[in-house]
Order: C-alpha cells, then sequence, then structure tokens
C-alpha cells in the first residue's frame, strides 16, 4: 500500500501501523513486559515482593517448526490465547503464556539426509523464522520459558522422565505407581513373588533382573512391527499403504517380531478413563479417548482341543450356546499348537483349505500373505479369509465339537487372540460362516436368514443338562446366568478388557532423545544415574538409517545411532569400577518432549529439577476453592487443534500421573481445561488436468472462476503450500498491520468453528481501526481530540453496556462478539462527538481494545497521557445501574389480538401502563364506544385489554 501525497499525514494506514507496532514490540521486548514471576528459583521477583495470588497458566499446542514457515491459518489460536492472557493481566493476575517448539522428528532428518545439513541447523533457522512471524504478531509471550524439545537442557530432563518410569513399577492395589526399589525390597522380603509366582530369593542374579523387569512401566517386549528394509526403519501403520507398501519409496512393508521398547500405559487405563470425568474439556475429546482406552465389560471362557486350553474373550457369555467355530489370530502361538500334523481329510469343505494338502501348509501360506496387513484392514475388510486348523474345540456349555479356524479377523494383540464365533448375532462370524459354510445357529429370537441378529431378543436354544438355562431370558440376565455358571464349573470368569496397547516407544531414526540406557556384555540394560544424563545426540556425517534390500523380509534394523561406534561403545562406572558397556541406539519418539513441556514452561531455567515443586504447585496445582474439591489442576487453558484429541493428550497425562504417583507434581492431570479452536479453510483451484493454480491469480467472472482465460474449479479446504493457497500473515501484516489481522482473525467467527479466509475482508477490520485512530486523533495535526466532558446519559449506557458484555465475551473465548460490540461502540462515538470525544468514554475504550489490538492501543493510551505500558490497566468495570433499561416495549393485545406496542417506563404501575395503552391511536380507536370489561397487566411482558 502506497500513501498518496494527500493522505493526511496522521492516517492509521498501513505504514502508520508498522510504525507503531515496531515501536511497541520493541518496548515489550526492551522491558521484559511478558515476563510472568515464579514463586521460587531464578524467575522468582529479585525483591522478594509477593506474586498475585490468582494467576493463569494458558497454553498452545506446541508447534513443530517446519520449513514452510506459517500460513495465517496456524496463528488463529495463538491470538486467541494471547487475547485471553492480555485481558486477565488486566483484570490483575499473573500470567504464563509462553511458547516453545517440538522440534525433533522426521522432516528435519529427511532433509538432512538429501542436503547432509544438520537437522539442528535447519531445526535453529525455522524456530528463528517462526519467532520472527510470530514477533510480528506482538503476541505477548515469556521468551525466557520458551523451550525447544531439542535442547539438551531440555532432553536432559526428558530422559530423566524416562528414567522415572522405567524406574518405578505400578501397584495394582494401590493403583498407582511406585519406586522399583520398593518392589525389590518386597520381593527380597519375600512379601510379594515374582510375576509368574517363583521366590526371588531363590533366582540368580541375571534371573532376579529379569524378573524385576517384568514389573517396570518401561519394557522391552517383542512386537509385531511394521519393518521396512527398503527404507531401513519400522513404520507406523498411518505410514503404511493399503497394499502393505511404504508410503513413502513405495517398498515393501514386512510384519516383524522385533524387541522394542514399551511404556506401560495400559497400567493405567482405569485412570486415564474415570479421571476424564474431572476435566473441563470438549465432550467430543472425551468421547474419543473412552472409546480409545476401549473398556469393555466381558467374560473369559475355556474351551479345550485335547490337552490344550483355547481361552476366549467374550462380551457375550450368553451367546455360547450358538458358538459354531473357534476363530484364533493367524500368528499366534496358539494356532501353531492347534494346527493338525496329518493331511486334510478327503471330505473337507474345500473352501477351508487354502488351497494347500494339510492345514500346516496352509497356515504357512496364509500367514505369508497376511504378514503385511494392518490391523484396521483386517477388521474391515468384509470379505472374510481364514484356514482350518484340521482340529475341533469342545464347547464348555453343550460339549459340541466346533471346529478351529486360523483367520485374520481375529487380532493377536487384543483379548486372548482367540475368539468364540457366533454368528448368528455378529456380523464378522455371520460373514465368515456364509463364506465358509460354518452352521448359524440362533440363540436369539430373532431372523438370520439375511444377516446377523444384532437386536435384543428373548433366548431361544439354551439350556444343557447341568443346571443352565438361559431360555427366555433377556441379556443381562442371561450373561450373569452364564458368567455364575462358568464360574461355578470352573470353565471361565468375568473379565475387563481393554482396546489401549502398550506404547510403543522407540524409533530407529537420528533426530530424537537418545535413551539413557546401556548394555553390559551379558546384554542385559542399565539404567545411567541421574548425574550422566543429558546422553547428547553424537555428531554424525550420515543420519541415514542403514538400507537394506528391500525385499529381506528377514533383514534387522540398524538404526543410524548405530554406525557412531566411538559414541555406542563406552567406558562407565556404574557404581562397581570402570567397565565398557554399549549404548541403545534408538531414540525416542516424537511423542516424548511434547509429553511433558508445560511443566518446564513452568521452570525453564531450574537446572536441579525438572520443575520444582512450589513452582508447580503456584501454576498448576489443584484449586479446590476454585475448582471444586476435585479439581486435578493442570494448566487453567489449552487450546488446540483437535487431531491431537487421543495420541499426545493421552500420552501427556500418563507421564503426568506417573510424575503426580512419585510425588514430582501435585497435580493429578496436565490441563484442567481444554478447548480446540476451528481451522481458517480456504479455496483452492484446480485446471483441467487437477494441477493446483496459485489460488491468489484466480478471478471471479459470473459466478464463474478463472486462472487467465482458463476456466479451473474452485475446491474448499485446507490451507496448505501444496494447494497453492496459502496466504503468509508477512504479508498482511505488510499490507494492513498486525493490529489489522488479529482483529480479522478473531472477528472471523467463534473461536470453535472452521472459517474460510477471505483477503479482501481483511479491509473491514483495518477500516475499524482507522475510524478508532480518527475517533481519539486528529489525522491532520496528530494531536488528541479528546475533552474532559461529563458523560451523558446516553453515553454511560452505552460505556457500562459494552463494558459488560466485552467483559463476558473475553471470558468466554467470544472474541468475535466482542468485536462486534466495540464497533458499535466506536460508531455511535463517532457519531455522537466527531472531534471532541470525552476522555471518560475514550480511555476505556481504548483498555477494552487492547487484548485485541494491543500496538494501537498501547499508542493510543500514550497519546492519551499515559508513560506505562496499558498491559497492566485494570480493565473496565460496569455500573449495574446503566445496564437496567428506562423504558421498556410492550405488545398490547385487544380480545386476544397484538394491535399495538407501547413504550413504558421500566418501573411504571398497571394504571400507568393501561393509561398508555389506552392513549394509543390504534387502541383508542379499538376500545371507543365499548366497555372495558377487563384489563390484564403481565408486568415486564404485555397487556390485555378485553372490551365488548
Ligand atoms: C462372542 C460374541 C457374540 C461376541 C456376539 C460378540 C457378539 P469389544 O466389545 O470390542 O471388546 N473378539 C474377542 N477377541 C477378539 C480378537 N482378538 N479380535 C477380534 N475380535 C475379538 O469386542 C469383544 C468381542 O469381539 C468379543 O465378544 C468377541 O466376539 C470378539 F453376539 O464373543 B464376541
Amino acid at each position: 500500500m502506497t500513501t498518496p501525497s494527500e493522505t493526511p499525514a496522521h492516517r492509521y494506514n498501513a505504514a502508520k501501523a508498522n510504525e507503531i507496532e515496531t515501536t511497541w514490540q520493541r518496548y515489550w521486548n526492551d522491558k521484559d513486559t511478558f515476563n510472568a514471576p515464579n514463586p521460587v528459583g531464578d524467575l522468582a521477583p529479585a525483591d522478594g515482593q509477593q506474586l498475585p495470588e490468582d494467576k493463569l497458566f494458558v497454553q498452545d499446542m506446541f508447534p513443530y517448526p517446519s520449513g514452510a514457515g506459517l500460513h495465517v491459518g496456524h496463528p488463529l489460536g495463538y491470538i486467541a490465547t494471547d487475547v485471553f492472557a492480555r485481558y486477565h493481566r488486566m483484570l490483575g493476575k499473573n500470567v504464563l503464556h509462553t511458547l516453545g517448539y517440538d522440534a525433533f522428528g522426521l522432516p528435519a532428518e529427511q532433509y538432512a539426509i538429501q542436503t547432509g545439513t544438520h537437522p539442528r541447523t535447519t531445526t535453529m533457522n525455522n524456530i528463528e523464522n517462526m519467532r520472527r512471524q510470530l514477533g510480528s504478531l506482538g503476541l505477548g509471550h515469556d521468551r525466557r520459558r520458551s523451550v525447544a524439545t531439542t535442547d539438551p537442557e531440555f532432553y536432559k530432563w526428558t530422559q530423566w522422565i524416562f528414567l522415572q518410569i522405567y524406574n518405578s513399577w505400578f501397584d495394582e492395589d494401590q493403583q498407582k505407581a511406585r519406586p522399583i526399589a520398593e518392589l525389590i525390597a518386597d520381593l527380597e522380603s519375600g512379601a510379594r513373588t515374582t510375576k509368574d509366582g517363583r521366590v526371588y530369593a531363590d533366582l540368580d542374579d541375571v534371573a532376579k533382573q529379569e524378573a524385576v523387569d517384568e514389573f517396570r512401566l518401561v519394557y522391552r517386549s517383542n512386537s509385531m512391527v511394521n519393518w521396512c528394509p527398503g527404507l531401513g526403519t519400522v513404520l507406523a501403520n498411518e505410514e503404511v499403504t493399503a497394499d502393505g507398501r511404504s508410503e513413502r519409496g513405495n517398498f515393501p512393508v514386512f510384519r516383524k517380531r522385533l524387541s522394542q521398547w514399551m511404556m506401560r500405559i495400559t497400567a493405567y487405563s482405569d485412570r486415564l478413563l474415570d479421571d476424564l470425568e474431572l476435566l473441563d474439556w470438549p465432550e467430543k475429546v472425551k468421547s474419543m479417548q473412552r472409546n480409545w482406552i476401549g473398556r469393555s465389560r466381558g467374560a473369559e471362557v475355556d474351551f479345550t482341543a485335547g490337552e490344550t486350553t483355547i481361552r476366549v474373550f467374550t462380551t457375550r457369555a450368553d451367546t455360547l450356546f450358538g458358538a459354531t467355530y473357534m476363530a484364533i489370530a493367524p500368528e499366534a502361538e496358539l494356532a501353531a499348537e492347534l494346527v493338525s500334523d496329518e493331511p486334510y481329510a478327503a471330505d473337507v469343505d474345500q473352501r477351508w483349505t487354502y488351497g494347500a494338502a494339510s492345514p500346516q501348509e496352509a497356515l504357512a501360506a496364509y500367514r505369508r500373505d497376511i504378514a503385511a496387513k494392518s490391523d484396521v484392514e483386517r477388521q474391515e475388510n468384509k470379505d472374510k479369509t481364514g484356514v482350518f486348523l484340521g482340529t475341533y474345540a469342545t464347547n464348555p456349555v453343550n460339549g459340541a465339537q466346533i471346529p478351529i479356524f486360523a483367520a485374520d479377523y481375529v487380532l493377536a494383540g487384543y483379548g486372548t487372540g482367540a475368539l468364540m464365533a457366533v454368528p448368528a448375532h455378529d456380523e464378522r462370524d455371520y460373514e465368515f460362516a456364509t463364506a465358509f459354510g460354518v452352521e448359524i445357529l440362533p440363540v436369539l429370537d430373532g431372523d438370520v436368514s439375511e444377516q446377523a441378529f444384532l437386536g435384543d431378543a428373548a433366548h431361544i436354544n439354551s439350556a444343557n443338562d447341568s443346571g443352565l438355562g438361559l431360555n427366555g431370558l433377556g441379556k443381562d440376565e442371561a450373561i450373569a446366568a452364564t458368567i455364575a455358571w462358568l464360574v461355578d464349573n470352573e470353565r471361565g470368569a468375568e473379565k475387563i478388557q481393554y482396546k489401549l496397547r502398550d506404547w510403543l516407544f522407540a524409533r530407529q531414526r537420528y533426530w530424537g532423545e537418545p535413551f539413557p540406557i546401556v548394555y553390559d556384555d551379558n546384554g542385559v540394560a542399565h539404567a545411567l544415574p541421574e548425574e550422566m544424563l543429558p546422553v547428547e545426540l553424537p555428531e554424525v556425517d550420515d543420519y541415514a538409517p542403514a538400507a537394506h534390500d528391500p525385499n529381506d523380509a528377514d533383514s534387522e534394523p540398524q538404526p543410524p545411532l548405530a554406525k557412531v561406534t566411538d559414541w555406542v561403545n563406552v567406558e562407565l562406572d556404574l557404581g562397581d569400577g570402570p567397565r565398557t558397556y554399549t549404548r541403545d541406539t534408538n531414540v525416542m519418539p516424537q511423542w516424548a518432549g511434547s509429553s511433558w513441556y508445560q511443566l518446564r514452561y513452568v521452570d525453564p531455567t531450574n537446572d536441579e529439577k525438572f520443575v520444582d515443586l512450589d513452582n508447580e504447585r503456584y501454576w498448576t496445582g489443584p484449586q479446590p476453592e476454585k475448582h471444586g474439591a476435585d479439581d486435578p489442576g493442570g494448566v487453567d487453558l489449552y487450546v488446540g487443534g483437535v487431531e491431537h484429541a487421543v495420541l499426545h493428550l493421552l500420552y501427556s497425562r500418563f507421564w503426568h500421573k506417573v510424575l503426580y504417583d512419585l510425588g514430582h507434581v501435585s497435580s493429578k492431570e496436565p490441563y484442567r481445561r481444554l478447548y480446540n479452536q476451528g481451522y481458517i479453510q480456504a479455496y483452492a483451484y484446480t485446471d483441467a488436468r487437477g494441477v493446483y493454480v496459485p489460488a491468489e491469480e484466480v478471478e471471479e467472472r459470473d459466478g464463474k472462476f478463472f486462472h487467465g482465460d482458463e476456466e479451473v474449479t474452485q475446491e474448499y479446504g485446507k490451507m496448505g503450500k501444496s494447494l497453492k493457497n496459502a496466504v503468509a500473515p508477512d504479508d498482511i501484516v505488510r499490507d494492513f498491520g498486525a493490529d489489522t489481522l488479529r482483529v480479522y482473525e478473531m472477528s472471523m467467527g467463534p473461536l470453535d468453528t472452521s472459517r474460510p479466509w477471505a483477503t479482501k475482508d481483511v479491509v473491514g477490520a483495518h477500516r475499524f481501526l482507522q475510524r478508532l485512530w480518527r475517533l481519539v486523533v486528529d489525522e491532520d495535526t496528530g494531536e488528541v481530540y479528546t475533552v474532559d466532558a461529563e458523560l451523558t446519559d446516553e453515553d454511560n449506557k452505552q460505556l457500562h453496556r459494552t463494558i459488560a458484555g466485552v467483559r463476558d465475551d473475553y471470558a468466554n473465548l467470544r472474541d468475535n462478539t466482542v468485536v462486534a460490540k466495540l464497533i458499535e461502540y466506536v460508531n455511535y462515538l463517532t457519531k455522537t462527538y466527531p472531534n471532541d470525544v470525552p476522555l471518560a468514554a475514550v480511555e476505556p475504550l481504548v483498555v477494552m481494545v487492547s487484548p485485541l489490538a494491543p500496538h494501537i492501543a498501547e499508542e493510543l493510551w500514550s497519546k492519551l497521557g499515559h508513560d506505562e505500558t496499558i498491559t497492566f490497566t485494570a480493565f473496565p468495570t460496569f455500573d449495574e445501574a446503566w445496564l437496567v433499561d428506562d423504558e421498556i416495549e410492550l405488545p398490547v393485545q385487544v380480545n386476544g389480538k397484538v394491535k399495538a406496542r407501547i413504550m413504558v417506563p421500566a418501573d411504571a404501575g398497571q394504571d400507568d401502563v393501561v393509561a398508555v395503552a389506552l392513549a394509543d391511536e390504534k387502541v383508542a380507536a379499538l376500545v371507543e364506544g365499548k366497555n372495558l370489561v377487563k384489563q390484564i397487566v403481565v408486568p415486564g411482558r404485555m397487556v390485555n385489554l378485553v372490551v365488548k
């Protein structure tokens, strides 16, 4: 935007806005305006001054410092939290608000592999760029608290927390984590036995260590992972395509059992589920967490096949009489145990044999074919597959002999990895039974001719000679009766099952936190003592994991760190003299740092502890007086996208609970209140080939869209570089100023809904700020217009209403309606006082504007004669008296129909109201010459006149 020569010298335009913004951003930086003091430690006030008891900790979800920089969609939440933080500073609260960087991860590493640039260099550059972009928006962050997960001073504590978790076990009786030393003491004294019931004292040293390891909250396990030899790494399920290849590179992916670090999050299933009740979170997110944890109540039932017991988990024990086959996860040990070593009988159904001569061959071929399928695929595939194992099981309730299959819709990792199939009443079993010609036997009184009957109905065909009779019973009674019978006959028990799996906690990559673990000559793992932290990432020249023959399923991952032999092999004294060890060469997954960063914000420079308990208690401790007796504590407001509903928010709750159990924090939960902001979306345009064209070059003509002469197709959705529709905040700041961008983004609609970006609408927000400026400042001279006049009653009414409404809106994150109310008030003042606005009307306005548009507010505030920043000025209060309407409108009914509306004083008596009604022209005409037989006044609501 250029400034034509006739433009007044002191007009609020882009140039003016940029000048003001630079000035105030520098001021805030120089004065450390947004530094929030701590009770104790480095960040405590120097003079020992008391902190305000009232505090607010507001936090944005941790961004990844991407090389692409920010587009205008990213700061939506950051602006909203800044407005919220600024508002609360004006209420006298000590406000903690900062922003750090979740900076480990794949993009920097991929870039390093391609270019040889150290990921730290890339990461630091990206952080620098983001800081600059965010700084230009005037976000009031405490910069001392801005951490990056990649800083050794930060990841030292990530490793320390890992060790806390590693050195703990979960006491089922107390339902909490306890130090592993307490377990060892119990084992040594004989108060407890090992997991498999052995006496600890009888074991040798290695067996002792193994027995203890089985209890730890961090453990190594052989688990199935997606191994991609071509990329040299294991992949997450989301990184594998439907046909079992890597999303990146299109290499084959194999399901492989690998020894991996796991975290025992499942120990916390009940607490993670039950404590959701304590949280002020969107119901949607709570229910996503509930589903993810997936607690089902059911029963375990034992079937037998020869010597072998097949234990299944079922939520419908009441349907046992309808079990007509069993299905086992193909990769389960049990399948190998049960498979017959005889060839298939000559009369076996051909559909059951997988084209093989024997069950063993069939199972082997089947296992190979499904190795690459993901769990989701296996569950959702309607075309059921499987192989008959050549053996039969005995149904415990009626002795029926039912065939046993291996089928991939049974998951190895859920329940017992085996199920009793009741095709009549389970959709997946129905599909399988239909495909394989297995009997479908109804045990509920419903139609099963076309599909499984899933409704509720009385039981049929369900009785045996040994005291179990379910016929005629409903579901709950029948389940209870069956379980009681199973328990009496020692064939089963009640069981609670969870969907939640333990957390696979290792990656074979470079750019992550190294594990504080070394192995001795016997391969026994040792946790490093605290003094040896951080274990720093070694410098390397080659960031790539060792590649393998892409088709070699038997190859083993060799992480990049394994190549750094002089780092891997170390001599350490772990208490028994110097010895040589080898380091663990995995790194932690990207979720590690974000699982606890809020605690570091609280005490970022503490080098004695990850957070001092006094500081933690002040910022995130429970506040029963304020939030009720059940308050778990935690960050006061956490704002971010709903895409983090499960993983991040479940992992951080888990870590927090362990830290709570061990006494390191006073809060039970990391985030007391969660708010999901919507997204800024945008139109994108594709040409005839389906290729994106730059959105800013597209023109609309007669409802059609053109790029040059070519008509293009409009889509609506995400904003991003690849869609060529990203708008950089830098451009909007340059063309309008940061305050305009802030006001525009906040005014687009309710914060929790998504909205389309429209650069052409930004000017509306800019004009509002221009009007505000003009109300106070003479555009020609730069002098202020304000006068020391008394406010009229109408002025007071407008002002106090605005204050009341705006306070309520700010407190509830309704910044869009704040903007609407401020616009209205500015318009009122502009009309009433074009160039002599009373100071008493305009000072509170400037204060009210300041959370939204802090730079212009600071400038006006200083023009109005204040020397100090507006940041801590008390937010205006209102007088209730000005909120009551002195006149109200009432409808007047004559013989039941509304005929007129009258204005009466709010406190008018009944007789006065009737008098005003009768004086109304229309009413008078209707009443004239008639008898007024009844007059009813419903105060504040209406007048009803009956005439004859
Ligand atoms: C018999 C039955 C009859 C079942 C019926 C359901 C309906 P939720 O509720 O999700 O916990 N199941 C058990 N183990 C399985 C595994 N490893 N892979 C796939 N499915 C498995 O699911 C529990 C039900 O899922 C169990 O109850 C079992 O089928 C199946 F009319 O048993 B049911």
